[in-house]
């Protein structure tokens, strides 16, 4: 038996991003709780500490991209750029832990490796890659729903000689492109911004594209002086926006449908959208995911884009999405990613007419013999989203049940929050919650201020333990389907909100597309409910 010392406290929280610092603060300095953060990396930032690749930038605009629950933060930080880059970000993450005084009360460098709920003492117990031991009555976890790479297998990667890289997991150095022959595997969003920006430096770049993806141009700049002191006039107003929107932004589609509107009228909407740039573009009408044939218009807009944009015809056919409707995968927002493939340095290499088949020493091997000879690797591949996280954590509930196997199938949450089997466990952002449909700090800040209340009504009413019930976790995973069902967003079939990127991986359609404003107002009513669907007890 360890004589190990345990480090006891009424509350952890597992991750330093923007959800684990907001609820540090909530916990500790709103309900008076020794509560902890414990973080895997040398420092704040989450999914912002590790996606450090060339161009790695928000896709919500930057005054909506931040936390709304103090004015002051609001005012005192000043975002210089429409779409904050990665480390503008981290910067801004700081910032707010050394303000709030947040940095004291995390475990930093600390990578928790299982979570045991101890049934008899009833806290959970967490152990450490390190060897470290921490309990506590409450968990929430904090972890992201983008942060545990996807690193696909391929046949003799071991063999490769060159350096090798992975967007989720960007080393913490400048990495020298120039002289270098480079192969970017993946074009989701990560590799259409990474794309351009190696594509720079590089002496030649190779995409290496399995399915083609819609993007849309972000038109990011820089911002006027002035156009901080106009938003911070009407921060109230921009709230109200953004927690009354389906996505957390400060905007609505509005209610038009695209098959109801003339050819004449629907394209200049579309164009002058286009010139508007980045996520607005999609709410240009308010049928797009719901309707096949005004999603097949939008779709087809932007494949004529691509048409417009790259000289080269086959290339502009390999890069034009046909396998997936416009939206139903997450729409990336780039600056100059289909004008890259005009450069001569730059070559487009389609996977679905010659898959990778292996790697040598220095190339890679395609199906049809193909030898790409490349210095450096780079896996843009994306994530075993919304679940990898949670999974990665070695999470084992009552009667010993572990959150894989209770997950075999898919995973189960009541509103996507709480998981039954899993007591006095808070999931922030979990599966079966609006998360990666939405901007990310109003869907945190969401999560974050109702776990909050709830401990207070615990707190208040001497409970100390909550479980959700099967029954309700059931049900709201199925409406959770129903929900998506009658949207399009299932018609892409290999997306990682199916889960369809990670082998062996349940196909179920993981984040709620209710909106993020139905979505509060359910969980508003579950409160007012007194918390119906979780058991509550002392
Ligand atoms: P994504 O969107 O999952 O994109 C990953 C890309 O990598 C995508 O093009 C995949 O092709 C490709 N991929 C994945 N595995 C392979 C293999 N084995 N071979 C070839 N190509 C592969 O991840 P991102 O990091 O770009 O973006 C995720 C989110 O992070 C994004 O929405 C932002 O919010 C930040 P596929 O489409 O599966 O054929």
């Amino acid at each position: 038996m360890s004589n190990q010392k345990i480090q006891h406290h009424e509350a952890l929280i597992i991750g330093a991003g923007f959800s684990g610092l907001y609820q540090l603060y909530c916990l500790r300095d709103q309900l008076n709780l020794d509560a902890k953060i414990i973080e895997a990396a040398d420092g704040v930032g989450g999914t912002w500490y590790w996606n450090r690749y060339p161009g790695a930038r928000c896709d919500s605009e930057s005054h909506t991209y931040c936390y709304y629950f103090n004015d002051e933060i609001l005012k005192e930080w000043k975002w210089s750029e429409r779409y904050p880059a990665q480390e503008e970000i981290q910067n801004y993450l700081n910032y707010c832990a050394d303000k709030l005084s947040l940095k004291k009360d995390i475990y930093f460098n600390e990578r928790i490796c299982s979570c045991f709920w101890d049934e008899h003492k009833e806290i959970w117990s967490l152990t450490s890659e390190s060897g470290k031991i921490y309990s506590s009555k409450f968990l929430i976890t904090a972890v992201g729903c983008l942060s545990s790479t996807n690193k696909p297998e391929i046949s003799q990667l071991s063999a490769f000689e060159g350096e090798i890289y992975y967007t989720g997991e960007w080393p913490h150095k400048k990495i020298e492109f120039r002289n270098k022959s480079v192969a970017v595997i993946g074009t989701g969003s990560s590799g259409i911004q990474a794309i351009p920006v190696i594509a720079e430096e590089a002496k030649q770049l190779f995409v290496l594209q399995r399915t083609p993806n819609f993007s849309v141009p972000a038109r990011n700049h820089k911002l006027e002086e002035s156009f901080h002191s106009e938003f911070i006039s009407k921060i109230e107003m921009w709230r109200e926006k953004m927690f009354d929107s389906r996505h957390g932004h400060p905007w609505k589609a509005p209610p038009r449908k695209l098959c109801e509107t003339d050819e004449r009228e629907r394209s200049a909407i579309l164009e002058n959208n286009w010139e508007k740039g980045g996520l607005r573009f999609r709410e240009s009408f308010d049928d797009i995911i719901l309707d096949e044939y005004s999603n097949e218009i939008i779709s087809e807009f932007i494949r004529k884009k691509i048409y417009e944009i790259v000289e080269d015809a086959e290339t502009a056919k390999s890069l034009s999405p046909v396998d997936h409707p416009f939206g139903t995968k997450r729409p990336p927002i780039d600056t100059n990613y289909f004008e890259t493939f005009n450069r001569n340095n730059v070559e487009l290499i389609n996977l679905k007419n010659s898959p990778i088949k292996s790697c040598d020493k220095n190339e890679i091997i395609l199906e049809d013999g193909k030898k790409i000879s490349v210095d450096i690797l780079v896996f843009a591949t994306g994530f075993d989203a919304m679940t990898g996280s949670l999974q990665k954590l070695g999470l084992i509930g009552k009667n010993g049940i572990r959150l894989e196997d209770f997950w075999r199938s898919g995973p189960q949450t009541y509103l996507g929050l709480a998981i039954p089997n899993f007591p006095n466990l808070f999931t922030i952002t979990g599966p079966g919650s609006p998360s990666v449909l939405t901007n990310m700090p109003r869907s945190i800040e969401q999560h974050v201020d109702w776990i909050t209340q709830f401990l207070r009504y615990l707190m208040n009413s001497n409970m100390t333990k909550v479980e959700a019930k099967a029954i309700d976790a059931e049900n709201w995973t199925e409406y959770v389907t129903e929900i998506a069902n009658k949207t399009l967003m299932p018609k892409a079939g290999h997306s990682w909100y199916l889960g369809a990127n990670i082998p062996g991986k349940p196909r179920v359609f993981m984040p709620y597309a209710n909106g993020l404003n139905n979505y509060r107002d359910e969980c508003e009513t579950v409160a007012a409910g007194g918390y119906t669907g979780f058991k509550i007890s002392s």
